[in-house]
């Protein structure tokens, strides 16, 4: 299978290391692609409509598009079970990747009002409205969020959204959130974490 991936993208990262866990790392072939809605990837628009990785290709030639969606397809073909099959942990679980994700999109908003944008084009009162999200988000999961029991992909979604925003220098979640701030650093120590390391800039 080929992973359509990129080296300092989250969502890609999220499939990388759940792949690791579970065991398939062997089984992907990870191509390096850059993408942005500015510059548009013609190889990776033949994939996906939308223009974004991750994409999985599987053997037969179909593409499977959306982080989630590749973790659930993965998570069948693996002999680990990181996704809960049913009851509160699996919706503990789902309800903590979209958390993840949910910061990754909006710490990339935000890098669109603060870095990316033309200066003269940046709206400030959206980089706080996205700022807010990050750190109201941080706090309900330091406060709420069940993120310390058996690896799940809420775990793996977590700690690589962290990881990225931590990367790219965005609002920090770690003083104040001791148990975030320790969970994060225990995670980081994984192998599967330890081989995929962010890099690169985007370019736009
Ligand atoms: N919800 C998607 C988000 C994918 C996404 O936004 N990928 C970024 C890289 S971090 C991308 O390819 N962006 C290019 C674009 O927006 O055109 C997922 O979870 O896979």
């Amino acid at each position: 299978m080929d992973l359509i991936y990129q080296s300092h993208s989250p969502y890609a990262r999220k499939v990388l290391v759940f792949a690791h866990e579970a065991g398939l790392a062997g089984q992907l072939r990870v191509i390096h692609h850059e993408t942005s809605p500015t510059r548009r990837n013609d190889a990776v628009f033949a994939l996906n409509p939308l223009g974004k990785v991750p994409v999985l290709v599987l053997s037969d030639g179909f593409a499977l598009i959306e982080s989630s969606v590749i973790c659930d397809y993965l998570g069948g073909l693996g002999s680990r079970r990181l996704i809960p099959e049913s009851g509160h942990p699996r919706w503990s679980a789902l309800r903590l990747q979209a958390l993840a994700q949910g910061l990754c999109d909006a710490g990339i908003a935000l890098r669109w009002e603060t870095e990316r944008r033309p200066e003269p084009l940046r709206y400030p009162p959206l980089a706080e409205g996205q700022k807010a999200k990050l750190i109201e988000g941080y706090d309900f999961i330091e406060r709420e969020a069940e993120f310390e029991g058996p690896l799940d992909i809420g775990q793996i979604a977590l700690a690589t959204a962290l990881a990225w925003l931590e990367f790219r220098g965005l609002p920090g979640f770690a003083d104040g959130r001791p148990r975030l701030a320790r969970w994060y650093r225990e995670f980081c120590e994984r192998p599967s974490m330890k081989a995929t390391a962010y890099a690169g800039q985007t370019h736009d």
